[in-house]
């Protein structure tokens, strides 16, 4: 799906700002007619979070639909437009009415969709639009949730003991997340009305090789000529041609590279009838060869973080300043990657690291498959269907992103206790992704700390991505039984073949709290972990990247293991660093981008 955009042919308007919002009381949404005004409305703003956009617990604790309301009107003069409602994402499940007609319902809170409300929207003439979101999240959705009333994800909950028993029967209807992130709800993302002609481009793909070769296929509506014209990085036009597919030829393409190198942009412009669209791309070329991950042909080593869309205030909301930010805090610690744990991020994100030459694992939102269940969770939950239908938008929406590397299947599945189940679920999507990129982007899946010699899906990604928690949530505090642990896991990853990475690895660290012992939570502890665990992977010639947990504290569940959020940030909330990002950046800016490890054995030294 096309970002909006503004240009000779098409014209966009975000319709962000203040919107009325109420909250329903009934789990169906039914107590909130879409067709007249909310009743006694507050003002929430668009895009946010609406969370924490008040004192009331009852907005950070909501449970099921809420509503969002305002008048939208269309100038006369769009009359022979189609006319097109998009949303960037409205967490998690979504109904929009116009004038309270359904015109739109979609589910999964981090990709866009859209309503065509030509005809529907007469120009002149004003519309009550409403937005209503659920955020309740269970074993059919991404990510997953408990049903209410059963685990929770953090602490023990002492089962069994009667009076919490009791207690628990009889508490209101919560969400229960399988996952370590706040479950912010809202419309998180910018909402558009878009005029665009009536035969129009509906999507574009873009496949550019380094030898200037690019090929391109345009799907289009109606009747007209397709025209494609390649401007280079100055603006200038470096290849045309004709028609809804074919190949172009850029004479020496300057290459997309991550910071410090240059990040080349081109664009294809391409022009339909009446319609123009410019897509933006960039000339890289990824792919795994034996034990390496190559860019551009030469073997790339991936430093940087695992994120989250998360600040204060605006939740999850899109926060482009905080964008800003976070693009040169990563500049300045020398990281040249993000991985979009645990779902896709804004497209506003992506088009920032497209020009900021930051490389991008892009994730799903399949997290918290399984994990704690006891039955065979594959063969339990409906969830196939749903994660299909988000990788294939997900594919579909970053194909042409140039920082986009990789794709991520999903997070810390149950890989381990139900191994073939797993590998019978997980293959198909690998395939599918391999299938639906025009790009043919390697594949990955994020596994969790298990016993890697029975899960035998990981293994037959084309990365290995591991998340592990030595030193921290097993051999607690101890650095050496940690070290000693995780190389031993190396030697079976060594035997493997494949390129592998920490996609996470962290502590939990209170800013301001010192140890001379370097005890866990501690500043020193964090800075001591890294450095230490780093040691160990450098002797490792497949080990192509390390992946930090997490860029910054973030919100999350309230629970016995977390002190105001999960504090395994590298930088504050607000964007302070603890002592560690001052270690990672003077290992980081000396170690470059490709060329740091060559892939053969003779780094391997120290074992
Ligand atoms: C993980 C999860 C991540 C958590 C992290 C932690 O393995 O993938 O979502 O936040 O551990 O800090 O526990």
């Amino acid at each position: 799906m096309l970002y909006p955009q503004k240009n000779d042919a098409r014209f966009c308007v975000e319709l962000d700002g203040l919107w009325d919002f109420c909250l329903s009381h009934d789990l169906s949404g039914a107590d909130i007619d879409p067709a007249a005004p909310l009743p006694s409305p507050r003002l929430m703003a668009v895009p946010g979070s609406y969370n924490d956009q008040g004192e009331d617990k009852e907005l950070r604790d909501h449970y099921g639909w809420a509503y969002y309301q305002r008048r939208i009107e269309v100038p006369r003069m769009f009359d022979a437009c189609r006319l097109v409602l998009r949303f960037g994402a409205v967490t998690h499940k979504a109904k929009v009415w116009l004038n309270g007609e359904l015109i739109a319902e979609h589910k999964g809170g981090f990709l866009p969709f859209e309503a065509d409300v030509t005809g529907k929207l007469r120009p002149g003439t004003a519309a009550l639009l409403t937005v209503a979101c659920d955020n309740r999240v269970d074993h059919s959705t991404l990510p997953v949730g408990n049903e209410p009333g059963q685990i929770a994800f953090f602490g023990s909950d002492n089962a069994g003991i009667p009076s919490v028993e009791h207690a628990k029967a009889s508490a209101a209807p919560q969400n229960r997340p399988n996952f370590d992130f706040f479950n912010y709800a809202g419309i998180h993302r910018p909402v558009w009305l878009c005029a665009l002609p009536q035969n129009f481009i509906r999507d574009i793909a873009l496949v550019p090789h380094n030898d200037g070769t690019v090929d391109y296929r345009v799907l289009t509506e109606g009747d007209g000529a397709v025209a494609v014209q390649i401007l280079d990085p100055d603006g200038r036009v470096a290849a045309q041609g004709e028609g809804t597919q074919g190949s172009l030829k850029v004479e020496a393409p300057r290459l997309w590279e991550p910071w410090p190198g240059k990040p080349w942009l081109y664009t294809a412009r391409v022009r339909f009838g009446e319609d123009r669209y410019d897509q933006t791309f960039g000339f890289r070329e990824v792919r795994v060869d034996g034990v390496r991950l190559l860019l551009n042909g030469k073997p790339l080593y991936l430093k940087g973080f695992g994120k989250h869309e998360d600040s204060a205030f605006h939740g999850r909301g899109l926060d482009s300043c905080l964008n800003v930010k976070d693009a040169g805090l990563i500049h300045w610690i020398g990281a040249n990657a993000v991985r979009t744990s645990h779902y896709p991020y804004s497209e506003e994100f992506y088009d920032l690291c497209d020009r900021e030459g930051i490389l991008v694992i892009d994730e799903t939102p399949a997290v918290g498959i399984g994990a704690g269940a006891e039955q065979d969770p594959y063969k339990t939950f409906p969830i196939g269907e749903h994660h299909r239908e988000v990788l294939t938008d997900m594919i579909d929406r970053d194909k042409n992103h140039p920082c986009v590397i990789m794709w991520s299947l999903g997070n810390e599945p149950d890989l381990e206790h139900f191994p073939q189940s797993a590998y019978d679920y997980w293959h198909p999507l690998y395939e599918l992704a391999h299938e639906l990129d025009p790009q043919d982007r390697p594949v990955t899946l994020v596994c969790c700390q298990n016993d890697y010699t029975k899960d035998i899906t990981t293994r037959t990604m084309d990365v290995v991505s591991l998340n592990r928690y030595y030193g921290w949530y097993n051999l607690s505090g101890d650095l050496d039984a940690a070290c000693m642990a995780w190389n031993e896991e190396l030697d079976f990853w060594a035997q493997q073949g494949k390129p592998v990475l920490f996609t996470e690895y962290g502590a939990d660290t209170v800013e301001g709290l010192h140890d001379t012992r370097a005890g866990m939570f501690s500043e020193e502890y964090q800075a001591e972990y890294f450095e230490r665990l780093n040691a160990v992977i450098d002797r490792r010639p497949f080990f192509i990247g390390e992946l930090v947990w997490n860029f910054a504290d973030f919100a999350t569940i309230q629970g016995p293991m977390r002190v105001g959020g999960n504090r395994k940030g590298i930088f504050t909330r607000d964007r302070r660093p603890k002592l560690a990002a001052h270690v990672l950046r003077r290992r980081w800016t000396a170690i470059p981008n490709v060329d740091y490890k060559d892939g053969t054995d003779k780094q391997e030294t120290g074992k």
